[in-house]
């Protein structure tokens, strides 16, 4: 603790600094401080993921200025609560690089606030609106694209292609316990590479994208009734708005658990779809194009299908990129996010129905 309060001076100076354990990111390991009773957030940055520290906290530089500007347009009045607010550094940059080569960084804690594990279409529709106005303010950010902070994170083709490296090595020797759930990714790999094709004809963009659209990266007030901002802006970077989308129902829209091994739980939520399809809408129809909100509906398969082919990548890598807690977790989550798949494509025209009536009504 000793060592960590000498990190903070490397940000903020004060005579009574506490540092203390904070929360259970699976990346980044999290810290509160407190100086002169102020609260911080004290990170150090997981940069075996996010190779470029510099990039990645101008990326959030950028994006938290952007935002901040918006607020403040609109007269909005806690501004330190709607937006996160990182802290510079004595030298002026936004991250301190130790002698061990580790990199932290320190934003304000914001106050009086919540998140939530599970999801209400309550919830879903509040979670909504909140990822359509971060991506709807951030729709107009100068100074061009952000820096691509994971190159192809959500490219079908680029994860398709390693994939094929995968099964071609077959390096752990799974493949033909697999061979079935391979000829079904194949079944399924043109139609899933459709925007990519879509976007070198012109026809969908890339925007400024969060990258990891799960209700618990929404920050509510402590009645959790009010949303006060959107956090975890480490992967914010460029992509199609169809994938934000996607991943939010691939997480919140599933009735069984993404690693499920009782298949019969795993399905599409309709009723989540269409409370977080609604709240989306309200705060982003404004800046979409028809494109865009025509593949929505597809964005939810299309991110199932690509998190079924990272789960059962790892898989015949040999468990090499997530944590496993047991020996076939990766073959659970890729079998439960395939269900699921199927479970979207046996709905999908139920689906791409509640798109069109919500985008009518909205
Ligand atoms: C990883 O660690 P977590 O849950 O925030 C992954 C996501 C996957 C998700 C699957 C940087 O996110 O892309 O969808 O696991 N993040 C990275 O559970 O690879
Ligand atoms: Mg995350």
């Amino acid at each position: 603790m000793e060592e960590l309060k000498r990190i903070v001076e490397k940000f903020v100076s004060g005579n009574g600094i506490h540092v203390a354990p904070l929360g259970a990111g699976h990346i980044n390991d999290s810290y509160k401080a407190l100086v002169d009773g102020r609260e911080f957030v004290l990170q150090r940055i997981n940069h075996a993921i996010f190779r470029n520290v510099p990039e990645l906290q101008n990326n959030i530089l950028r994006v938290t200025s952007h935002i901040k500007s918006k607020l403040l347009e609109k007269g909005v009045k806690d501004i330190e609560r709607r937006v996160l607010n990182l802290i510079p550094a004595k030298d002026g940059k936004y991250y301190f690089r130790d002698e061990n080569g580790n990199y932290w960084r320190l934003m304000d804690f914001v106050q009086n606030s919540k998140s939530f594990e599970s999801i209400s279409p309550e919830l879903a529709e509040k979670t909504g609106e909140a990822f359509g106005e971060f991506q709807s303010m951030l729709a107009d950010m100068p100074g061009g694209p952000l820096y691509e902070i994971i190159p192809d994170f959500h490219n079908m083709e680029s994860r398709l292609a390693t994939f094929r490296e995968s099964v071609k090595n077959n390096l752990a020797g799974r493949l033909p316990e697999v061979q079935e759930l391979v000829n079904e990714i194949e079944k399924r790999a043109e139609e899933m590479c459709v925007p990519e094709k879509l976007h070198r004809e012109g026809k969908l963009p890339k925007r400024t994208n969060h990258c990891d659209t799960k209700v618990n990266n929404v920050l509510f007030d402590s009645a959790g009734k009010e949303v006060l901002c959107v956090v975890d802006l480490d992967t914010v970077m460029p992509g199609y708005v169809l994938s934000d989308f996607g991943d939010f129902m691939r997480t919140g829209a599933n009735n069984g658990k993404e690693d499920d091994t009782e298949l019969d739980r795993v399905s599409v939520n309709l009723p989540i779809f269409e409370a977080y399809t609604k709240g989306y809408l309200r705060t982003a129809k404004g800046f979409l194009t028809d494109t865009e909100i025509e593949n929505l509906a597809f964005g939810a398969k299309l991110l199932t299908y690509m998190q079924t082919v990272r789960f059962l990548t790892d898989y015949l890598d040999g468990d090499i990129y997530y944590k496993i807690k047991s020996p076939k977790h990766n073959l659970e989550r890729s079998l439960a996010q395939f269900k699921l798949l199927q479970s979207m494509e046996e709905n999908f025209s139920r689906m791409q129905k509640m798109v069109n009536e919500l985008k009518a009504v909205n």
